[in-house]
């Protein structure tokens, strides 16, 4: 496939951007070679500044639920557009989007918009302490919940040291507050509780691990959590910027049944334009300013035009959309591991609905330490391959890829083929 336009723009885009891109991830560091810079996206379909066509599992990371140019959300965004597209001020829209949330999302009684997944993570922590009069937090390694500076801690030298930073410019003392523990890992958390119970304002996690690739939670994990977090007074905040609304109506906690007592979400909520929210028990809620004292803010937030996308967008998913698309993903999954067994191509497959992750390991994947055991060198080979093959895969081996309402029964054909092809062409 010829991708010179892209080669020139990289080129271009270095003397602008740093790295050329405006999210790391996006800049192929993880698989080698150009990105891809595209142009239009149709469906399940996207193609490139040189017309060459994609089938796309990305799906900008997860916000393209029903593919891309989704005419309900297109059509939305246009006659929002027409009358202003910002206002600073309360809006009816608002409002409709608040009571959508709320009514799919068992746990969430009040919700406040903000403009990211990272915006959403960063207020519910700040609540969260301040609710409990605590600092120390608890997440887990290999689930990411944005950049903000107190979810970029790793974790210590030892299981249950507390954290250090894992960027520069996160200062020490802000990392110190973090506890990072293996996913999937009750008796850790419990031996956390154990020493740190007492301080610990929230624990943090990812209901299905997505930016490890996708790893659904272990039986009695998440209830775990719960339980722990009841009993010590902290708040359990499940991140589902990924998998809310992506796996079930309700999201993890409505699929796992496990109530948490914030919610963050991202990605889908804002059906591609930029939108992100926090919500939870009103009793929590109500500390946010201006009826409470915590602060939080946004100048963008809630704006009409991405309310329209949003609401269009969860206007749109109903019970036979997610029957059909786990019917989809089941079908790719199976299709993946039998062309697998018959090119001797050991691999194994996470689905948890809409999103999967193919890991080139026989073994099982249920936390990080398995992922980062996985063949990282083959992924490189296989997203490489099927890029040429057309279709496009996420430029990373530690994401989830994710199958969309328009992904039909041609759309999997296609990538079956792709996969077959590419397979025979790994195992020579
Ligand atoms: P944003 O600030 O990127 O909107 O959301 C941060 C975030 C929070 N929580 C979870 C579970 C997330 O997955 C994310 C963002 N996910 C990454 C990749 N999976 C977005 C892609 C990127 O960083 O460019």
């Amino acid at each position: 496939m010829d991708r010179d336009t892209s080669k020139q723009l990289i080129e271009r885009a270095e003397r602008s951007i740093p790295g050329g891109v405006n999210s790391p991830v996006r800049a192929f560091r993880g698989v080698g070679g150009a990105p891809v810079f595209f142009v239009d996206g149709q469906g399940a379909w996207l193609t490139d500044v040189d017309g060459n066509r994609y089938l796309d599992y990305v799906g900008s990371w997860g916000p393209m639920l029903q593919g891309h140019a989704f005419a309900p959300v297109v059509d939305a965004v246009r006659a929002s557009a027409r009358r202003g597209l910002s206002f600073g001020a309360p809006t009816e829209i608002e409002v409709r989007m608040a009571e959508a949330v709320i009514a799919r999302v068992p746990s969430i009684e009040r919700v406040r918009m903000v403009n990211s997944g990272t915006e959403a993570v960063m207020s519910a922590i700040r609540l969260a302490r301040a609710y409990t009069g605590r600092d120390l937090i608890v997440k887990f390694g290999g689930c990411y919940h944005g950049h903000a500076d107190a979810l970029l801690a790793q974790a210590g030298s030892g299981l249950l040291t507390l954290g250090l930073p894992d960027s520069p410019g996160v200062p020490a003392d802000t990392a110190k507050h973090t506890l990072t523990l293996p996913f999937n890992d009750a008796a850790a958390a419990a031996a956390a509780f154990d020493r740190y119970g007492a301080r610990i304002a929230t624990v943090i996690v990812e209901p299905v691990a997505g930016n490890m690739g996708c790893i659904p939670p272990r039986p009695g994990f998440l209830e775990a959590l719960r339980d722990l977090t009841r009993a010590a007074g902290s708040v359990l905040i499940f991140d589902e910027v990924i998998a809310g609304f992506r796996v079930a109506p309700g999201g993890a906690q409505q699929l796992f049944g496990v109530t948490p007592d914030l919610t963050t979400l991202g990605k889908v909520i804002g059906g591609g334009l930029p939108v992100g929210a926090f919500g939870g028990k009103a009793k929590i809620m109500d500390r946010i300013a201006p009826l409470g004292d915590v602060y939080q803010a946004g100048t963008l937030s809630g704006n009409p035009l991405a309310m329209s996308a949003g609401l269009a967008m969860l206007q749109s998913l109903d019970e036979p959309f997610y029957r059909a698309l786990a019917a989809a993903t089941q079908r790719l999954a199976r299709g993946i591991r039998d062309l697998a067994v018959r090119h001797s191509i050991p691999l194994t497959v996470n689905t948890v609905c809409g999103m999967f992750s193919i890991f080139f390991t026989p073994a099982p994947v249920t936390h990080f330490e398995q992922v980062a055991a996985a063949d990282v060198d083959r992924y490189k080979r296989f997203f490489h391959a099927m890029l040429d093959r057309g279709v496009y895969f996420a430029p990373s081996a530690f994401e989830t890829a994710f199958v969309s309402g328009a992904h039909g029964e041609g759309e999997i054909d296609h990538t079956l083929a792709a996969v077959d092809s590419t397979f025979r062409e790994m195992a020579r």
